[in-house]
């Protein structure tokens, strides 16, 4: 594996490169062209110039979170086609710059969701947090506007205000896709794509549905390890893989986290640990990464990362917000910075073990 972090780019992030650089063991950044609205395609000159910032702070471009994905293309509408066309030379012109991993998403409407992104721990650390009762509660077109005040002033990917304000319409486009119409949509696209990832190597990663069951009535099918595995089998291509999450896919206690991995050996192609405290089956808040300070054995993930031979980047995921830091929630310095020495602690101690019993 490959430890990472997450930056926004010198024009978003409060982090910069150089500490980052100071994390022991992160040799790398996962990074997107912040500003391109999905469709767009992507210049070869930008591309080139992010890798070089990177390398130019003695770090490597590890891969790219996100290339977003065109509504058009998830509903499938008549002008899905010039989308992926699109999408197809964004990927050429990744794969001619030596980028051989990028995640993607292709939940309807809303990316990631939270109710709450500074609830407090007794630690007096805040952290992002989501109750069903919220939700349940709270009139879609509304969520922006329920969680903007607590952003920090940053603009969080999944939650740009242009997108937000067009919520009304984007539900509109989707009141005739369900679960089957999504999968189907999400083949096409795959089956179009995959032929640009053979030639140039690249890995695509789709991350999962966060939380992993539908919100506002939405579709959404990256949710468990029945539907995980249709998606495998119905593109059966090893460059068609996935970003395994264990904070979006543990957000539904039945899936078994390790026996996810398990089962997807050799199709993960990225991976983001990060740990979540339950208070009830639906109210839960994201926990420092240590397996004791939330509901999952971290020590278990890792393992099972380990046995199944991943060698893709990795990254600790949403950090709490510690030590009076003001940045985007969960993409701060500190708790990442903890949180990427810790999985880096326990995949040493899990290598060194392994290799002393053989
Ligand atoms: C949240 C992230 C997601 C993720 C996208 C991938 O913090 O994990 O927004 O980047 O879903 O496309």
């Amino acid at each position: 594996m490959q430890m990472t972090l997450r930056w926004y780019g010198s024009k978003y992030d409060t982090v910069t490169l150089k500490q980052i650089r100071q994390i022991p063991g992160v040799t790398g950044v996962i990074s997107t062209l912040y500003g391109t609205a999905p469709g767009e395609v992507w210049e070869a000159a930008d591309i080139l110039a992010l890798k070089k910032e990177i390398q130019d702070a003695g770090l490597e471009l590890a891969g790219i979170e996100s290339v977003n994905v065109h509504d058009a293309i998830k509903v499938g509408s008549p002008d899905r086609d010039r989308y992926i066309d699109n999408y197809i030379t964004t990927l050429e012109r990744l794969g001619q710059a030596g980028i051989h991993m990028v995640c993607y998403n292709f939940m309807p409407v809303f990316d990631w969701t939270r109710t709450e992104l500074a609830r407090m721990r007794p630690d007096g650390s805040t952290v992002l947090a989501y109750t069903q009762k919220a939700v349940d509660a709270l009139d879609p077109e509304k969520m922006f506007d329920s969680i903007a005040g607590e952003m920090n002033g940053a603009v969080m990917p999944g939650w740009e205000p242009e997108r937000m304000a067009r919520v009304k319409e984007l539900f509109e486009m989707y009141k005739d896709v369900d679960d089957e119409k999504l999968f189907a949509n999400l083949k096409y696209f795959l089956e179009r794509i995959m032929p640009v990832c053979d030639k140039y190597d690249i890995n695509m990663a789709i991350h999962p549905d966060d939380p992993a069951w539908s919100v506002f009535g939405l579709p959404r099918i990256i949710i468990n390890k029945a539907n995980i595995l249709r998606m495998m089998k119905m593109v059966d291509n090893p460059h068609n893989g996935v970003t395994f999450c264990s904070g979006s896919y543990g957000t539904n206690l039945e899936n078994d986290l390790p026996d996810m991995i398990r089962s997807l050996k050799g199709r993960i192609h990225f991976a983001h640990v990060r740990n979540l405290k339950f208070n009830s089956p639906d109210d839960f808040e994201e926990a420092a990464h240590l397996s004791s300070d939330g509901t999952f054995d971290m020590y278990e993930i890792m393992r099972a990362l380990y046995e199944t031979g991943f060698s893709g980047p990795i990254r600790p995921d949403h950090g709490r917000m510690i030590w009076g830091e003001t940045a985007m929630p969960g993409y701060g310095l500190y708790d990442r910075a903890l949180g990427a020495a810790y999985l880096n602690g326990l995949w040493e101690a899990i290598e060194k073990q392994a290799l002393r019993t053989v």
